[in-house]
């Protein structure tokens, strides 16, 4: 294992998704002493987890979905798809983990079941679930922000007699049959969305148990384009550039939907329909900050499904009149001709709420529907689930969840003061889910190398974000979300849909600003965290 002489890590890292094997990465490379804890047998992190039939990228996919650091890596990494599925991009992360030597400082199927900053020392003291107490100068956070499984406290659902599976944690040894079996399906997110016609295909009926419509928009995945490779691997570097610039490595449309007349506009989104992946909502400039504009596309989106459902009746079920995009976009692929099948049903559990669920099946306020399977695609405790879960002690001993319980408070979205010494990469109040995933992780884990440094540099063992930085902070996020229209529905984005969650919209919505934010604030010396010496030297 490498650590320092004293058995004392630089850093320890929680989470080999693609955040963590980054960071992992990065500061080995500034020569620290770095090891990587996950609880799952693989690298891989949420891609490693969604083993579900159907699972793919949702966001604008191949060939942009992967790391931007190395040149080499881009001109070597083939991608096949334009919405690469989980196998593909597993084998992409497993791939980056041979290719940089990562896994001799990854320790797998290993849980972190305690962080506590211990004062005197100034070092974090972690257990594991091996029973290791682990030691480290720096904590980071790579937990991902949809790594919290949500289970819905059904009663009686620990009486289910038959097969019950999450999405996000779908079985890694066998093949899940639904051949000629009673399936539900309770959640139509992502999950629930790219699964739903794959079992529609083989089981003897499928009911699909949904709280809230979605916008579907078609994925139509298909071989990515020679030129599109060609594109991106012969300009990466500007290419890269322009996503740190503006969050996305190709130019985003400028026209505004309400300035075009209703015969372009038709033709511009029929034509986005066509190509498919996120074109309709990137086809105008103000879909989602201009009510009116999100209005236009979302009624064209109504028409669509509409006309893709045989059933008046069926279709009026799976029609959404909320902000579009306001709940994450969801790319299907046969999601709404499913429901034609004489197999597939669906069941309004808005209007008649799931009451329990028995031994052999789900009861809803208006019937029984008997089942051999049932799937929870209830998504997950979004953005902080992954962290409050293992519920970090920082100074005097106080809980994370205790400091959050009110919602979130942090400085950048990077620190939390009480918690000196630790980093979370795509976490709340940091745009993470809202920018080139992967390009985000290697900008937070090059600012996180860089603080370290300066510590290092100083002589300084500890760095605590100072708590006065923290309500401005807060207050830049939510009013950058109230000029939005993305803070104006229920979503995992607000927390609305965890019970008891405190409302806050967790997502910083400008990428390329935040990122410029937090250079600037390294070029600054720092400002905002205080660097000082711990009390004892963990070395003495
Ligand atoms: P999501 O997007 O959070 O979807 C979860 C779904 O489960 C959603 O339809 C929820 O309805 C539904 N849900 C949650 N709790 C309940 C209860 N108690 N009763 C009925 N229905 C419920 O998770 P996914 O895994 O699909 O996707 C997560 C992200 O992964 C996705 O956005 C992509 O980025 C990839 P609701 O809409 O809250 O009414």
């Amino acid at each position: 294992v490498n650590t320092s002489s004293n058995g004392i890590l630089d850093v320890a890292i929680i989470g080999a998704g693609l955040t963590g094997m980054y960071a992992l990465h990065k500061l080995r490379e500034e020569g620290h002493a770095v090891r990587v804890f996950d609880r799952a047998d693989g690298v891989g992190g949420t891609w490693w987890w969604n083993r579900y039939p159907g699972a793919r990228v949702d966001s604008p996919g191949a060939p942009f979905y992967c790391y931007t650091f190395s040149e080499d890596l881009v001109a070597e990494w083939e991608w096949l798809e334009t919405q690469p599925d989980q196998p593909a991009i597993l084998s992409y992360l497993n791939h980056v983990a041979d290719r940089f030597d990562l896994r001799r400082d990854i320790q797998l199927a290993t849980s972190i079941t305690d962080a506590a900053y211990e004062e005197d020392s100034g070092l974090w003291v972690l257990a594991t679930s091996k029973g290791e107490e682990v030691r480290a100068r720096y904590l980071i956070s790579a937990v991902g922000t949809l790594s919290d499984a949500y289970k819905p406290a059904f009663d009686g659902l620990a009486s289910f007699r038959g097969e019950v599976y999450h999405t996000g944690h779908w079985p890694q040894d066998h093949d899940v049959d639904f051949t000629g079996k009673r399936v539900g399906i309770i959640g139509t997110g992502s999950s629930g969305v790219q699964l739903i016609p794959i079992i529609a295909e083989s089981a003897a009926a499928l009911t699909v148990f949904q709280r809230t419509p979605q916008y579907v928009l078609p994925a139509r995945n298909r071989p990515l384009a020679e030129e599109l490779k060609t594109l991106a691997k012969e300009n990466w570097p500007e290419l890269r550039e322009r996503a740190v610039a503006t969050g996305r490595p190709l130019p985003k449309a400028q026209e505004l939907a309400v300035e075009a007349s209703q015969e372009e506009r038709n033709a511009v989104y029929e034509q986005a329909w066509l190509t498919g992946g996120m074109s309709l909502r990137d086809c105008y400039g103000d879909h989602m900050s201009d009510p009116e504009a999100n209005e236009l596309v979302a009624e064209f989106v109504r028409k669509k499904i509409r006309e893709a459902i045989t059933d008046p009746d069926v279709a009026e079920q799976l029609l959404p009149y909320y902000i579009f995009g306001a709940k994450r976009l969801i790319l299907g692929t046969g999601y709404y001709e499913a429901f034609n099948r004489d197999n597939v049903s669906i069941v309004d559990v808005k209007k008649a709420p799931i009451v329990c669920i028995t031994d052999s099946g789900v009861e809803t306020s208006d019937g029984f529907y008997e089942l051999d399977v049932l799937i929870l695609a209830t998504g997950y405790d979004a953005i902080t689930g992954g962290l409050t879960s293992l519920n970090p002690r920082g100074r005097d001993g106080v809980r994370l969840r205790d400091v959050w319980s009110k919602g979130v408070q942090s400085y950048l979205g990077l620190a939390v003061s009480g918690f000196p010494n630790m980093f979370i990469m795509h976490g709340p109040q940091t745009p993470a889910v809202k920018y080139p995933m992967h390009l985000g992780a290697e900008l937070q884990g090059d600012w996180i190398a860089g603080i370290i440094r300066h510590a290092k540099n100083g002589g300084f063992d500890t760095v605590e974000a100072q708590a006065a930085m923290q309500p401005a902070w807060g207050k830049e996020v939510a009013a950058i979300a109230d000029r939005s229209l993305y803070s104006k529905a229920e979503s995992w984005y607000m927390g609305s849909n965890i019970p008891g969650k405190p409302r806050q919209f967790m997502v910083h919505l400008d990428g390329p600003g935040y990122h410029r934010r937090i250079h600037e604030v390294a070029e600054s010396g720092y400002e905002g965290f205080e660097f000082s010496k711990a009390d004892v030297a963990a070395e003495s």
